[in-house]
Protein backbone atom coordinates (compact mmCIF):
# COMPACT_ATOMS: atom_id res chain seq x y z
CA UNK A 1 0.00 0.00 0.00
CA UNK A 2 3.00 2.33 0.99
CA UNK A 3 4.63 2.05 -2.50
CA UNK A 4 1.44 2.28 -4.17
CA UNK A 5 0.92 5.36 -2.78
CA UNK A 6 4.01 7.15 -3.03
CA UNK A 7 4.46 6.09 -6.84
CA UNK A 8 0.93 7.48 -7.66
CA UNK A 9 2.32 10.83 -5.66
CA UNK A 10 5.39 10.81 -7.96
CA UNK A 11 3.38 10.40 -11.04
CA UNK A 12 0.74 12.72 -10.22
CA UNK A 13 3.57 15.78 -8.85
CA UNK A 14 5.40 14.87 -12.78
CA UNK A 15 2.13 15.05 -14.73
CA UNK A 16 1.16 18.60 -13.33
CA UNK A 17 4.40 19.92 -13.98
CA UNK A 18 3.59 19.07 -17.57
CA UNK A 19 0.20 20.76 -17.57
CA UNK A 20 0.53 23.62 -19.99
CA UNK A 21 -3.16 25.09 -19.81
CA UNK A 22 -6.41 24.94 -17.45
CA UNK A 23 -7.75 21.87 -19.61
CA UNK A 24 -4.40 20.13 -18.79
CA UNK A 25 -4.81 21.26 -15.29
CA UNK A 26 -9.24 20.25 -15.11
CA UNK A 27 -8.04 16.86 -16.53
CA UNK A 28 -5.38 16.59 -13.47
CA UNK A 29 -8.00 17.09 -11.32
CA UNK A 30 -10.37 14.38 -12.16
CA UNK A 31 -7.80 12.03 -12.09
CA UNK A 32 -5.82 12.62 -8.90
CA UNK A 33 -8.07 14.88 -7.14
CA UNK A 34 -11.85 14.42 -7.88
CA UNK A 35 -13.89 11.88 -6.25
CA UNK A 36 -13.42 9.32 -8.38
CA UNK A 37 -9.86 9.84 -8.88
CA UNK A 38 -7.09 7.45 -8.12
CA UNK A 39 -6.26 8.74 -4.86
CA UNK A 40 -9.54 8.15 -3.38
CA UNK A 41 -9.69 4.92 -4.59
CA UNK A 42 -6.34 3.94 -3.13
CA UNK A 43 -8.10 5.79 0.13
CA UNK A 44 -11.03 3.56 -0.54
CA UNK A 45 -9.16 0.31 -0.15
CA UNK A 46 -7.70 1.21 3.08
CA UNK A 47 -10.46 -1.04 4.14
CA UNK A 48 -8.10 -4.16 3.61
CA UNK A 49 -4.90 -2.92 4.95
CA UNK A 50 -4.03 -4.85 8.37
CA UNK A 51 -5.91 -3.01 10.68
CA UNK A 52 -2.25 -2.70 12.71
CA UNK A 53 -1.15 -0.60 9.43
CA UNK A 54 -4.37 1.69 8.59
CA UNK A 55 -3.43 4.59 10.64
CA UNK A 56 -0.31 4.87 9.36
CA UNK A 57 -1.36 4.51 5.73
CA UNK A 58 -4.13 6.33 6.37
CA UNK A 59 -1.87 9.39 7.65
CA UNK A 60 0.59 8.85 4.63
CA UNK A 61 -2.77 9.30 2.27
CA UNK A 62 -3.89 12.14 3.70
CA UNK A 63 -0.24 14.26 3.39
CA UNK A 64 -0.06 13.27 0.19
CA UNK A 65 -3.80 14.45 -0.62
CA UNK A 66 -3.14 17.49 1.09
CA UNK A 67 0.40 18.46 -0.75
CA UNK A 68 -0.98 17.44 -4.23
CA UNK A 69 -4.52 19.70 -3.81
CA UNK A 70 -1.75 22.78 -2.39
CA UNK A 71 0.65 21.79 -5.60
CA UNK A 72 -2.89 22.11 -7.60
CA UNK A 73 -3.62 25.25 -6.48
CA UNK A 74 -0.41 26.83 -6.76
CA UNK A 75 0.35 26.05 -10.07
CA UNK A 76 -3.87 27.22 -11.32
CA UNK A 77 -2.85 30.01 -9.68
CA UNK A 78 0.44 30.61 -11.60
CA UNK A 79 -1.28 29.99 -14.75
CA UNK A 80 -4.17 32.21 -14.02
CA UNK A 81 -1.28 35.05 -13.45
CA UNK A 82 0.24 34.43 -16.64
CA UNK A 83 -2.81 34.01 -19.02
CA UNK A 84 -4.07 38.03 -17.44
CA UNK A 85 -0.68 39.32 -18.21
CA UNK A 86 -1.11 37.64 -21.70
CA UNK A 87 -4.02 38.91 -22.16
CA UNK A 88 -2.66 42.60 -20.88
CA UNK A 89 0.20 42.32 -23.50
CA UNK A 90 -1.85 41.14 -26.51
CA UNK A 91 -4.72 44.14 -25.56
CA UNK A 92 -7.50 42.17 -24.90
CA UNK A 93 -8.20 42.78 -21.67
CA UNK A 94 -9.89 46.16 -20.75
CA UNK A 95 -9.32 46.62 -16.97
CA UNK A 96 -11.11 50.05 -17.53
CA UNK A 97 -14.61 47.81 -17.46
CA UNK A 98 -17.11 48.50 -14.29
CA UNK A 99 -17.10 45.17 -12.29
CA UNK A 100 -20.11 42.66 -12.16
CA UNK A 101 -22.29 43.78 -8.87
CA UNK A 102 -24.14 41.17 -7.92
CA UNK A 103 -23.95 42.24 -4.25
CA UNK A 104 -25.05 46.37 -3.94
CA UNK A 105 -24.80 48.01 -0.63
CA UNK A 106 -27.49 50.17 0.45
CA UNK A 107 -28.33 52.68 3.33
CA UNK A 108 -28.81 51.23 6.63
CA UNK A 109 -32.32 50.80 7.77
CA UNK A 110 -31.74 53.67 10.65
CA UNK A 111 -30.09 55.80 8.12
CA UNK A 112 -33.06 54.93 5.54
CA UNK A 113 -35.51 56.21 8.42
CA UNK A 114 -33.42 59.28 9.26
CA UNK A 115 -33.55 60.65 6.29
CA UNK A 116 -37.53 60.30 6.11
CA UNK A 117 -37.67 62.10 8.96
CA UNK A 118 -35.61 64.68 8.24
CA UNK A 119 -37.58 65.34 4.99
CA UNK A 120 -40.79 64.92 6.78
CA UNK A 121 -39.20 67.68 9.02
CA UNK A 122 -37.68 69.97 6.52
CA UNK A 123 -41.88 69.87 4.46
CA UNK A 124 -42.77 71.52 7.98
CA UNK A 125 -40.67 74.20 7.98
CA UNK A 126 -37.73 72.87 10.49
CA UNK A 127 -33.83 72.66 10.29
CA UNK A 128 -31.51 70.10 10.62
CA UNK A 129 -29.42 70.45 13.06
CA UNK A 130 -25.71 68.68 13.92
CA UNK A 131 -23.70 68.70 17.04
CA UNK A 132 -20.76 66.74 18.74
CA UNK A 133 -20.92 62.92 19.69
CA UNK A 134 -18.05 64.29 22.44
CA UNK A 135 -19.98 66.57 24.57
CA UNK A 136 -19.32 68.70 27.58
CA UNK A 137 -20.99 68.78 30.96
CA UNK A 138 -23.06 72.06 29.82
CA UNK A 139 -24.89 71.17 27.17
CA UNK A 140 -25.60 67.77 28.15
CA UNK A 141 -26.73 68.39 31.67
CA UNK A 142 -26.47 71.80 33.36
CA UNK A 143 -27.90 73.96 30.45
CA UNK A 144 -30.80 71.22 30.26
CA UNK A 145 -31.84 71.90 33.98
CA UNK A 146 -29.76 69.24 35.33
CA UNK A 147 -27.09 70.90 38.02
CA UNK A 148 -24.36 68.11 38.93
CA UNK A 149 -26.26 67.61 42.49
CA UNK A 150 -29.41 66.50 40.08
CA UNK A 151 -30.55 62.83 40.49
CA UNK A 152 -31.28 62.86 36.81
CA UNK A 153 -27.96 62.80 35.83
CA UNK A 154 -28.30 58.86 37.14
CA UNK A 155 -30.87 58.11 34.90
CA UNK A 156 -28.60 58.53 31.94
CA UNK A 157 -25.31 55.91 32.59
CA UNK A 158 -22.97 58.56 31.34
CA UNK A 159 -19.59 57.64 29.87
CA UNK A 160 -17.13 59.91 31.10
CA UNK A 161 -13.96 60.84 29.48
CA UNK A 162 -10.69 61.51 31.03
CA UNK A 163 -10.75 65.50 30.18
CA UNK A 164 -14.69 65.84 31.84
CA UNK A 165 -16.36 65.63 28.75
CA UNK A 166 -18.44 62.71 27.97
CA UNK A 167 -19.85 60.75 25.07
CA UNK A 168 -23.32 62.49 24.42
CA UNK A 169 -26.45 60.41 26.45
CA UNK A 170 -29.30 62.44 24.61
CA UNK A 171 -29.33 64.42 21.46
CA UNK A 172 -31.08 66.94 23.29
CA UNK A 173 -27.59 68.68 24.04
CA UNK A 174 -28.05 69.73 20.51
CA UNK A 175 -31.03 71.80 21.24
CA UNK A 176 -28.85 74.07 23.59
CA UNK A 177 -26.50 74.40 20.86
CA UNK A 178 -29.35 75.61 18.45
CA UNK A 179 -31.16 78.23 20.78
CA UNK A 180 -27.04 79.41 21.31
CA UNK A 181 -26.73 79.32 17.59
CA UNK A 182 -30.25 81.04 16.56
CA UNK A 183 -32.79 83.50 17.68
CA UNK A 184 -36.08 82.46 18.27
CA UNK A 185 -38.86 82.06 16.19
CA UNK A 186 -36.53 78.82 15.37
CA UNK A 187 -37.61 74.97 14.80
CA UNK A 188 -35.39 72.27 13.75
CA UNK A 189 -34.55 68.54 14.53
CA UNK A 190 -31.45 66.93 15.81
CA UNK A 191 -30.42 63.57 14.50
CA UNK A 192 -27.52 61.33 15.74
CA UNK A 193 -25.99 58.84 17.83
CA UNK A 194 -25.95 58.84 21.09
CA UNK A 195 -24.60 56.59 23.96
CA UNK A 196 -25.26 54.96 27.71
CA UNK A 197 -23.36 52.50 29.61
CA UNK A 198 -26.56 50.29 29.61
CA UNK A 199 -27.35 47.15 29.96
CA UNK A 200 -27.82 45.62 26.98
CA UNK A 201 -31.27 43.70 26.05
CA UNK A 202 -33.92 43.00 23.08
CA UNK A 203 -34.51 47.09 23.47
CA UNK A 204 -31.56 48.86 24.77
CA UNK A 205 -28.15 49.14 23.31
CA UNK A 206 -25.36 51.17 24.18
CA UNK A 207 -25.09 53.02 21.56
CA UNK A 208 -27.98 54.09 19.94
CA UNK A 209 -29.98 56.82 17.48
CA UNK A 210 -32.15 59.61 18.52
CA UNK A 211 -34.02 62.56 16.91
CA UNK A 212 -34.09 65.25 19.00
CA UNK A 213 -37.35 67.85 18.06
CA UNK A 214 -37.22 71.84 19.24
CA UNK A 215 -40.18 74.41 18.45
CA UNK A 216 -39.61 77.78 19.36
CA UNK A 217 -42.20 80.47 19.09
CA UNK A 218 -44.51 82.98 20.69
CA UNK A 219 -47.65 81.03 22.51
CA UNK A 220 -46.66 77.56 21.81
CA UNK A 221 -49.09 75.12 23.58
CA UNK A 222 -49.22 70.85 24.13
CA UNK A 223 -51.57 71.24 21.59
CA UNK A 224 -48.65 72.02 18.73
CA UNK A 225 -47.20 69.38 20.34
CA UNK A 226 -49.52 66.50 19.90
CA UNK A 227 -50.11 67.28 16.44
CA UNK A 228 -46.37 67.80 15.22
CA UNK A 229 -45.97 64.36 17.06
CA UNK A 230 -49.37 62.76 15.31
CA UNK A 231 -48.19 64.02 11.93
CA UNK A 232 -44.93 62.59 11.85
CA UNK A 233 -45.88 59.01 12.84
CA UNK A 234 -48.47 59.15 10.27
CA UNK A 235 -45.81 59.92 7.48
CA UNK A 236 -43.99 56.83 8.99
CA UNK A 237 -46.05 54.55 9.13
CA UNK A 238 -48.55 55.87 6.37
CA UNK A 239 -51.74 54.65 8.71
CA UNK A 240 -53.27 56.26 12.06
CA UNK A 241 -50.68 53.68 15.12
CA UNK A 242 -52.52 53.88 18.46
CA UNK A 243 -50.16 55.96 20.96
CA UNK A 244 -50.70 56.83 24.36
CA UNK A 245 -49.26 60.06 26.29
CA UNK A 246 -48.65 60.01 29.62
CA UNK A 247 -46.88 62.23 32.37
CA UNK A 248 -43.05 62.16 32.57
CA UNK A 249 -40.56 64.05 34.20
CA UNK A 250 -37.63 65.50 32.47
CA UNK A 251 -35.99 68.51 34.06
CA UNK A 252 -35.47 70.25 30.28
CA UNK A 253 -39.42 70.45 30.04
CA UNK A 254 -42.55 71.14 31.80
CA UNK A 255 -45.04 69.89 32.05
CA UNK A 256 -43.17 66.29 30.53
CA UNK A 257 -44.55 63.40 28.53
CA UNK A 258 -44.35 59.80 27.56
CA UNK A 259 -45.69 59.40 24.18
CA UNK A 260 -45.58 55.44 23.99
CA UNK A 261 -46.94 53.50 20.92
CA UNK A 262 -48.94 50.33 20.76
CA UNK A 263 -46.28 47.72 20.71
CA UNK A 264 -46.74 46.31 16.78
CA UNK A 265 -44.23 43.63 17.31
CA UNK A 266 -46.65 41.71 19.37
CA UNK A 267 -49.79 43.89 18.31
CA UNK A 268 -50.01 45.05 21.97
CA UNK A 269 -50.09 41.38 23.68
CA UNK A 270 -46.69 41.46 25.27
CA UNK A 271 -43.65 40.28 24.47
CA UNK A 272 -40.09 41.11 25.33
CA UNK A 273 -39.42 44.23 23.32
CA UNK A 274 -42.31 45.75 24.87
CA UNK A 275 -41.53 44.19 28.36
CA UNK A 276 -44.93 42.62 28.10
CA UNK A 277 -46.91 45.58 28.63
CA UNK A 278 -48.25 46.18 24.78
CA UNK A 279 -46.60 49.87 24.85
CA UNK A 280 -43.47 50.80 23.73
CA UNK A 281 -41.52 54.20 24.78
CA UNK A 282 -41.04 55.66 21.58
CA UNK A 283 -40.86 59.73 22.61
CA UNK A 284 -40.37 62.07 25.48
CA UNK A 285 -41.39 65.27 25.00
CA UNK A 286 -42.86 68.23 26.94
CA UNK A 287 -42.65 72.28 26.59
CA UNK A 288 -39.24 73.46 27.19
CA UNK A 289 -38.45 74.66 30.59
CA UNK A 290 -38.34 78.45 31.32
CA UNK A 291 -34.89 78.17 32.65
CA UNK A 292 -33.34 76.17 29.60
CA UNK A 293 -34.54 78.82 27.75
CA UNK A 294 -32.83 81.66 30.19
CA UNK A 295 -29.47 79.40 30.26
CA UNK A 296 -29.72 80.11 26.14
CA UNK A 297 -30.96 83.54 26.44
CA UNK A 298 -33.90 84.02 25.68
CA UNK A 299 -36.33 85.44 27.44
CA UNK A 300 -39.40 82.45 28.68
CA UNK A 301 -41.56 85.49 29.02
CA UNK A 302 -41.71 86.19 25.36
CA UNK A 303 -40.62 82.97 24.24
CA UNK A 304 -42.35 79.14 24.50
CA UNK A 305 -41.36 75.73 22.95
CA UNK A 306 -41.76 72.01 22.77
CA UNK A 307 -39.08 69.61 22.40
CA UNK A 308 -39.05 65.65 22.18
CA UNK A 309 -36.25 63.23 21.73
CA UNK A 310 -37.68 60.09 19.44
CA UNK A 311 -35.72 56.72 19.74
CA UNK A 312 -35.20 56.23 16.06
CA UNK A 313 -33.65 52.46 16.55
CA UNK A 314 -37.02 51.39 18.20
CA UNK A 315 -39.06 53.33 15.48
CA UNK A 316 -37.55 51.27 12.88
CA UNK A 317 -38.47 48.08 15.04
CA UNK A 318 -41.63 48.82 15.66
CA UNK A 319 -41.83 49.42 11.51
CA UNK A 320 -40.49 46.25 10.40
CA UNK A 321 -41.71 44.11 13.49
CA UNK A 322 -37.90 43.68 14.46
CA UNK A 323 -38.32 42.07 17.76
CA UNK A 324 -34.40 42.44 18.73
CA UNK A 325 -32.42 45.76 19.13
CA UNK A 326 -29.00 43.99 18.86
CA UNK A 327 -29.67 42.89 15.48
CA UNK A 328 -28.47 46.54 13.87
CA UNK A 329 -25.04 46.52 15.09
CA UNK A 330 -24.60 42.24 14.47
CA UNK A 331 -23.31 42.92 11.06
CA UNK A 332 -25.19 39.99 10.02
CA UNK A 333 -25.63 40.37 5.95
CA UNK A 334 -28.65 38.27 6.20
CA UNK A 335 -30.57 40.82 8.69
CA UNK A 336 -29.13 44.00 6.83
CA UNK A 337 -30.05 42.98 3.55
CA UNK A 338 -34.06 42.63 3.86
CA UNK A 339 -33.97 46.59 3.74
C1 LIG B 1 -34.19 61.33 26.61
O1 LIG B 1 -33.11 60.94 26.14
C2 LIG B 1 -34.58 62.78 26.54
N1 LIG B 1 -33.48 63.57 26.15
C3 LIG B 1 -35.74 62.92 25.56
C4 LIG B 1 -36.46 64.23 25.60
C5 LIG B 1 -36.14 65.21 24.68
C6 LIG B 1 -37.46 64.45 26.55
C7 LIG B 1 -36.80 66.42 24.70
C8 LIG B 1 -38.12 65.64 26.57
C9 LIG B 1 -37.81 66.63 25.65
P1 LIG B 1 -35.02 58.92 27.21
O2 LIG B 1 -33.88 58.56 28.07
O3 LIG B 1 -36.33 58.40 27.64
O4 LIG B 1 -35.15 60.52 27.08
O5 LIG B 1 -34.73 58.44 25.72
C10 LIG B 1 -35.55 58.84 24.64
C11 LIG B 1 -35.89 57.65 23.75
O6 LIG B 1 -34.68 57.04 23.33
C12 LIG B 1 -36.66 56.51 24.46
O7 LIG B 1 -38.03 56.74 24.44
C13 LIG B 1 -36.30 55.33 23.60
O8 LIG B 1 -37.08 55.28 22.43
C14 LIG B 1 -34.87 55.64 23.21
N2 LIG B 1 -33.92 54.96 24.10
C15 LIG B 1 -33.58 55.28 25.36
N3 LIG B 1 -32.65 54.44 25.84
C16 LIG B 1 -32.39 53.57 24.85
C17 LIG B 1 -31.50 52.46 24.69
N4 LIG B 1 -30.65 52.11 25.65
N5 LIG B 1 -31.49 51.77 23.52
C18 LIG B 1 -32.32 52.15 22.53
N6 LIG B 1 -33.18 53.18 22.58
C19 LIG B 1 -33.21 53.89 23.73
Amino acid sequence: MKEKLLSLKELAMSSLKDCANSAHLEEFRLKYLSKKGELTSVLKSLKDVAPELRPAMGQLANEIKNTLQKEFNEFQDKLKKADIAKQLNEGGLDVTLPVANDMPGHLHPITQIQREIEDIFRGMGFMVFDGPQVEDEFHNFTALNIPDWHPARDSQDTFWLNDGNLLRSHTSSVQIRAMQQFTPPLRGIAPGRVFRNEAIDASHEACFYQVEGLYIDKNISVGNLIHTMKVMLREIFKKDVEVRLRPGFFPFVEPGFELDISCLICKGKGCSVCKQSGWVELCPCGLVHPNVLKHCNIDPDIWSGFAFGLGMDRLVMMRYGIDDIRHFHSGDLRFIRQF
